[in-house]
């Protein structure tokens, strides 16, 4: 889809998937330890309607979501999902061509 959804296919992962609050928070306290603006994760606004789903389960509601309250504001343009540090890395819509480091995840083997 993108170049960050293909580099993280090339080391044998995917970009993440953050499905229950437990991996969520995971996440959030190795971000917080940045200072970083943003950083992407694996959710896709597919209908433009600022409804997000998982890229690997597009279809199917997200059954978990750490949504900002503010967000998302702009359902038509801001396709990609993202965590935003100006909201203690809780979740926004984005603009998916900004350049920003993203997360992988691997399955353990
Ligand atoms: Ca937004």
């Amino acid at each position: 889809m993108d170049y960050t959804e293909t580099s993280c296919e090339c080391l044998g992962g995917k970009l993440l998937q953050a499905e229950t609050a437990e991996e969520n928070s995971f996440i959030k306290n190795k971000l917080s330890n940045t200072a970083i603006d943003g950083y992407w994760l694996g959710g896709y606004n597919f209908y433009k309607n600022g409804s997000f789903e998982w890229i690997s389960n597009p279809g199917q509601p997200m059954t978990y979501s750490d949504m900002h309250s503010s967000q998302p504001n702009a359902a038509t343009t801001e396709l990609c999902l993202i965590y935003w540090r100006e909201f203690g890395y809780a979740w926004g819509d984005g603009t998916c061509s900004v350049k920003l480091p993203y997360v992988c995840e691997f399955v353990k083997t």
